[in-house]
């Protein structure tokens, strides 16, 4: 989920790259292979490796340089990739907000009901949950919303995207025409794509993808906006293989 940030990021910028899928089983061991560094640490201490970290041929060294954490990726593609501006000189901090934003409010509240059709489509299902312990501190089984619970998790995060599109509304410039409002109500910097709406579109691929039939009511909800910032991207949206 999150390696799409980085590859939509690239593909707006039209930057070629080449994607090498892991299974969960394989990230530290090609990880450290690489020299990509852990992002974070497990619960009892040990490093906790993740995708995406990429790897750059830049001609100066003779090893290819590797960058893991998506938020290092992310500025390092916008240093070196300048145009289009991703993420504009002196907004970088509100883009890491939007981001922090995304993952507390959308993913974790989305993830309990969306968690059993991601779990199904892994190459691996054993090893992610069996490792989840040891990451989040908790079991898939204790995470997973069942029953009634289901439908309640859905309304939870349709409510969070109605609070999201709130914020959004005071994009809208007055006197602005319907077609330019419906964009500055979609697009987190109004007038323009940018890094911060990655984050949310990749919350919504996730939905269309492994929960489709939820994707068709939550992509009319809020005036459409959300199918409008799919529409938006679609050009960049990577293909799952
Ligand atoms: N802070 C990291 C987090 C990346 C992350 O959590 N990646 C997940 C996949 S979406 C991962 O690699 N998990 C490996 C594991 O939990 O075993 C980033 O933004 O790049």
């Amino acid at each position: 989920l999150i390696g799409f940030t980085c590859r939509i990021l690239l593909s707006c910028k039209g930057i070629p790259y080449e994607t090498v899928w892991l299974n969960y089983e394989d990230i530290e061991r090609v990880s450290k292979e690489v020299g990509a560094e852990p992002t974070g640490k497990k619960r009892d201490g040990r490093p906790h490796y993740t995708v995406p970290f990429i790897t750059v041929s830049d001609g100066s060294s003779e090893k290819p340089v590797p960058i893991s954490d998506s938020w290092k990726i992310a500025l390092y593609i916008e240093r070196t990739f300048p145009e289009p501006t991703m993420i504009p000189k002196g907004t970088e901090a509100l883009h890491a907000v939007l981001s922090q934003y995304c993952t507390e409010k959308l993913l974790v509240t989305v993830m309990p009901a969306c968690v059993t059709s991601f779990i199904s489509h892994l190459v691996s299902p054993d090893f992610f949950v069996r490792t989840r312990p040891d990451i989040l501190g908790v079991t898939v089984d204790e995470v997973t919303a069942k029953g009634e619970d289901i439908e309640r998790t859905w309304k939870k995060f349709e409510a969070e995207l109605d609070n999201l599109a709130a914020l959004l509304d005071a994009n809208v410039t007055e006197g602005a025409s319907a077609s330019d409002a419906d964009k500055q109500k979609t697009l987190v910097m109004g007038d323009r794509r940018s890094y911060a709406d990655i984050h949310v579109l990749v919350i919504l691929q996730m939905i269309a993808r492994y929960c489709p039939d939820v994707w068709k009511r939550i992509k009319s909800r809020n005036g459409g906006r959300w199918e409008r910032l799919m529409a938006f991207y679609a050009e960049h949206m990577p293909a799952y293989e």
